[in-house]
């Protein structure tokens, strides 16, 4: 044994298949082409390297808090200050990071000059045209997505009286959307909006809206799903968030991108750990959603750490939203957002770390073998997720399979045709070992023994089968290194 592998020795209850602690949210999210986001705080990101460093490992996305509001970069007509804007979009530039620009049109955080009254209304409008059409132009190129219009709605499904609405009539949605796409032809232009996740006047609204203004030839891309949430005091039997699956997929239908752009899960404070649990499979189905809508581009958090949080001066009582704590420690809901990130398809080899041979699907698709890895296409395996952690495992089109449904220790692994639905074909990948590792243990659903090499021998050509399962793990003869998990970057 050894040939140069790391034993593992210990078995650790990790929460996916490739989710161990060491691997980021990005990395997970990276290999899955989706983006995980999370809005950025100017200050925090000013005087706290440790929010810096998280900011960069965990997320491919950023989103500005408030840097881009435009009382923060034009408070005096005139004198525009893009500094704080700047400084995020030239970090995200050079983290490698998607930027989403927020936000062009609001009825909040808008310069006095704005809203005083002291301009006409085609003052105005030329204004707001000005505002949108210099912000996208600055960040052509560098700011992939934009939430055009923010919170355009009321909860009844009907307009919000905003200054916009009120001054330039119905017409500065279509007016902004067709601004925007002049201005930046390659971004992504988004309508956002908070309490449309589930079936609300508001989601008809919205959905009403977005129908119309496509109709019409208006430039809208994607509509954004804030997703602020709270967990009731005392906490519910049932938690919220149940509907936003069917709601992306709703949106989804008629054409557009969405996302969860603002999300967030405050409890009653103080916290404890009944709160957290119940936030953490919030955040679950959350990110659940998202990643089950192949539309649903992107999710981001609004706030990373409860450290810097909107919600302990917006919502007095309440907090604790957020994925890390006050010391930029994970919560339990970090460890559930990572593992519906890890739980997706993949395919790699699959090498016996006790020999270092690799897993070989004979030609005639009969018993499985361990034999030299020679990166041959009966080397390559595709694991096709069935259920959270439970895959199957093919090559060549045959999939692995337990001979006869047998539960006994020593029967063979096989490859036969694949047939939906049966355990003795579905694997559940149990994570072994330190974290960061990419090793597994391959146990059949029907029996919940180990996939081994026969006799825990190290020869060219020994055959594979269903094992005793065996706690301990040294040495490791019922552990699988799998190349196509997601690693640290
Ligand atoms: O988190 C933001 C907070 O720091 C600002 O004071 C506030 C006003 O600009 O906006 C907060 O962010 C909001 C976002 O821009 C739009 N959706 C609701 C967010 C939370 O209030």
């Amino acid at each position: 044994m050894g040939i140069g592998l790391a034993a593992p020795a210990l078995i650790l209850g990790a929460p996916g298949p490739a989710a161990s602690a060491e691997i980021t949210l990005r990395t997970l999210a990276a290999a899955r082409g989706f983006r995980i986001g999370a809005s950025v705080s100017s200050s925090a990101l000013e005087k706290d390297s440790g929010y810096q460093d998280k900011l960069k490992y965990e997320f491919n996305s950023v989103t500005p808090e408030n840097a881009m509001k435009w009382a923060n970069l034009e408070a005096t007509r005139g004198q525009e200050t893009w500094g704080k804007a700047d400084a995020i979009v030239d970090l995200a530039t050079q983290n490698n990071q998607m930027v989403r620009g927020h936000t062009l049109v609001w009825h909040k955080s808008l310069p006095t000059w704005v809203t005083d009254g002291t301009l006409s209304t085609d003052e105005l409008r030329d204004a707001l045209k000005q505002h949108i059409q210099k912000t996208v132009k600055r960040y052509a190129g560098r700011v992939a997505v934009w939430d055009v219009v923010n919170e355009a709605l009321n909860d009844d499904g009907t307009l919000r009286q905003s200054i916009w609405l009120q001054r330039l009539g119905s017409g500065y949605i279509a007016d902004a959307f067709r601004w925007a796409r002049e201005a930046d032809p390659s971004a992504k232009l988004y309508i956002n909006d908070f309490d449309a996740e589930w079936a609300t006047p508001k989601r008809d609204g919205l959905y009403k809206l977005v129908r119309d203004l496509r109709a019409q030839g208006v430039p809208i891309d994607g509509v954004g799903f804030q997703t602020h949430t709270l967990i009731k005091d005392p906490i519910p039997a049932a938690l919220p968030l149940t509907q936003l699956q069917d709601t992306l997929k709703l949106f989804a239908g008629l054409g557009v991108d969405v996302a969860v752009t603002e999300l967030d899960i405050r409890v009653k404070l103080p916290s404890d750990a009944d709160k957290l649990a119940a936030q953490a499979e919030t955040y679950r189905r959350a990110a659940a959603a998202c990643v089950g809508v192949s539309r649903c581009v992107s999710l981001t958090v609004w706030g990373f750490t409860d450290k810097y949080s909107w919600v302990d001066s917006g919502v007095p009582g309440w907090g604790d939203a957020d994925l890390l704590d006050r010391s930029l420690q994970k919560k339990p809901a970090y460890a559930k957002v990572q593992s519906v990130l890890a739980d997706r398809d993949f395919a790699g080899t699959v090498t016996a770390l006790h020999s270092g041979q690799c897993l070989t699907m004979p030609a005639d698709g009969r018993r499985l073998v361990q034999s030299s890895c020679t990166n041959g296409q009966d080397q390559k395996f595709t694991f096709q997720r069935v259920a959270t952690k439970i895959y199957t495992i093919t090559s060549g089109g045959k999939c692995l399979t337990v001979d006869g449904a047998s539960t006994a220790a020593g029967a063979a692994v096989s490859g036969r045709a694949c047939v939906a639905g049966k355990p003795e074909q579905q694997f559940e990948l149990r994570p072994v070992g330190e974290v960061g590792a990419q090793d597994y243990r391959l146990m059949p659903t029907h029996s919940y023994k180990s996939v081994a090499v026969k006799g825990g021998s190290t020869a060219n050509w020994a055959p594979v089968e269903q094992a005793q399962y065996l706690s301990s793990t040294t040495p490791p003869t019922q552990v699988w290194r799998l190349s196509g998990v997601p690693r640290q970057p």
